[in-house]
């Protein structure tokens, strides 16, 4: 069955539909594109305001972290990249992927969806990924001049798109896939949207422990046990928590503890 999709993205509707303070002030809208954080880090470097959004309906060349591709067939799903510009330490900016995770997690939610969150940035269903976040930052010295979050959601991708790329059917869902019925793209991003904006500011407020606290409620990773893959060695720990920036604290066999800043995490049970 072919999907025959009638929600095209609509900048307008998306922008009547915004409740919020900082994010979606602009928003760059593409059919095609080759990635959105390669173009928004381009109008980043040229000083566009904060909160802008690029938005496409296609990706050449989307990316996943460590020169991974996105997947990022047409009209399907939602490709886009949030400008920000906040005034924190290199450090905290972990904290923005856990912002979007919360936020991915709690709008898939209101579809009567159940993912959780696989650290450091995948949302899952079922076991399967339905949206990654690829976060990228500048910055001088230690202070963040900015930060390109980019995020890849599929909404109403089917099983038969995903047969057209390696590997995919195995580890991949998308909203459709769950629950059987297309999805609103201009909806979803309306509502995704109102939350990230809303847990943004939460945090320009309040701090990071909030986020941390909210981020371990939609995890499902405690005391589970993991492969941790780094550049130049690999081992099995239990997954114990999220430090005060948001990186990942394992504990090894004999009882040492260690936090993971970068690598990939395997769930093995
Ligand atoms: C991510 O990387 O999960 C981050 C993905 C971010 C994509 C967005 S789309 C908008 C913006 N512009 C970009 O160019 N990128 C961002 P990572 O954790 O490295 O996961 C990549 C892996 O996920 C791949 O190696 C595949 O195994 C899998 N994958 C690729 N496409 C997928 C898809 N559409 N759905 C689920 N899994 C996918």
């Amino acid at each position: 069955m072919r999907i025959k999709n009638n929600h095209f993205i609509e900048v307008n509707l998306i922008k009547s539909g915004l409740q919020t303070n900082i994010i979606g002030g602009e928003i760059k809208y593409f059919d095609e594109i080759e990635s959105t954080n390669e173009y928004a880090k381009e109008l980043a470097e040229q000083g566009i305001s904060e909160g802008t959004l690029v938005i496409a309906d296609h990706q050449k060349t989307g990316r996943g972290r460590l020169d991974r591709k996105w997947y990022s067939p047409r009209s399907v799903n939602l490709y886009l990249s949030i400008i920000l510009r906040p005034k924190i330490n290199i450090k905290d900016v972990n904290i923005l992927t856990l912002i979007t995770s919360i936020s991915t997690v709690d709008t898939i939610s209101e579809y009567g969806i159940k993912p959780y969150i696989k650290w450091p940035n995948d949302v899952l269903v079922n076991r399967k990924k339905i949206s990654g976040v690829l976060t990228e930052v500048n910055s001088k010295k230690e202070i963040v001049e900015y930060v390109v979050v980019g995020i890849g959601l599929n909404i109403n991708l089917t099983r038969k798109d995903l047969k057209q790329f390696e590997n995919l059917s195995d580890i991949a869902t998308s909203m459709f896939i769950e629950i059987g019925s297309l999805i609103d793209r201009n909806e979803f991003l309306i509502k995704f949207i109102n939350n990230i904006d809303r847990s943004y500011l939460e945090y320009s407020e309040n701090g990071k422990n909030i986020i941390v606290e909210k981020w371990l409620e939609r995890w499902d990773g405690l005391n589970r046990r993991v492969k941790v893959s780094l550049d130049n060695q690999s081992f099995f720990a239990d997954c114990k928590g999220l430090d005060e920036n948001g990186y990942l604290v394992v504990e090894k066999p004999n009882g040492d503890k260690y936090t993971v800043f970068s690598g990939d995490v395997t769930l093995i049970d």
